[in-house]
């Protein structure tokens, strides 16, 4: 009997957290070494701004343009499912993809805002492929008035970072890891490369999950 020749998937990992945690850092450099050790790998991040929906997203973020808190919403959910077939057939592939941002950026972010609920915001996220795990990169509030200042982009106000924060919290469930970001470049990349190791082994014969 002939049996079926499976190929390795690639793992799909998703970085969290609020703005200036350093996981933009830390995805790139993840995927530089695993790039190096012959581990095909690509960086993705979201929103990708590159798109007709990213443009709207970016101008919408540098306050160009102002959108209800749904349409924004929508817009950023769809900016994820315009990628989704590239995305789900590089991991079918056997492409590693470590993700900056994802559904998660979305409902914290959004629920933030007066009036938006954190299940009405996943609702448009359902069936985009689910993370074979997600990295939520956290600084205490003393460790993060320590780094750079925020831009001028529509989020990047304390107060509301600080909400985004709680709302991580909240969506998180026991397949989250929480890495103290409160390190230097070094020494987190280590962390992170462990997980992320660890994470490429488990997931190779698993199906990708939505
Ligand atoms: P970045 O390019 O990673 O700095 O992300 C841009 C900003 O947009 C950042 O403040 C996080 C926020 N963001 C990312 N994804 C979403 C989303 O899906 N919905 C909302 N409302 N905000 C998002
Ligand atoms: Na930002
Ligand atoms: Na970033």
């Amino acid at each position: 009997q002939i049996m079926a020749n499976k190929i390795p998937r690639g793992a799909f990992i998703v970085f969290e957290g609020c703005d200036r945690s350093g996981k933009t850092t830390q995805a790139k450099k993840i995927v530089e070494y695993l790039n190096e050790h012959n581990v095909p790998s690509q960086f993705v991040n979201f929103p990708d701004r590159t798109t007709s929906t990213g443009q709207v997203i970016n101008d919408y973020l540098r306050k160009k343009i102002e959108l209800s808190d749904q349409a924004a919403h929508l817009i950023f959910s769809a900016n994820r499912w315009e990628r989704e077939p590239t995305l789900t057939k590089l991991i079918n592939q056997g492409t590693n993809i470590i993700c900056d941002r994802y559904s998660f950026s979305g409902v914290a972010f959004s629920a933030a805002k007066e009036g938006m609920d954190i299940s009405w915001c996943f609702a448009p996220e359902k069936g985009l492929p689910k993370p074979d795990a997600v990295l939520l990169f956290s600084l205490n509030e003393e460790a993060l008035s320590k780094r750079e200042g925020f831009g001028d982009e529509r989020y990047e106000v304390s107060d509301f970072q600080k909400k985004v924060a709680e709302n991580f919290n909240k969506i998180k469930d026991n397949t989250w890891i929480d890495i103290d970001a409160d390190k230097d470049i070094e020494s987190l990349g280590v962390v992170v490369k462990d997980i992320v190791m660890d994470t490429i082994q488990r997931s190779q014969y698993k199906p990708l999950e939505k």
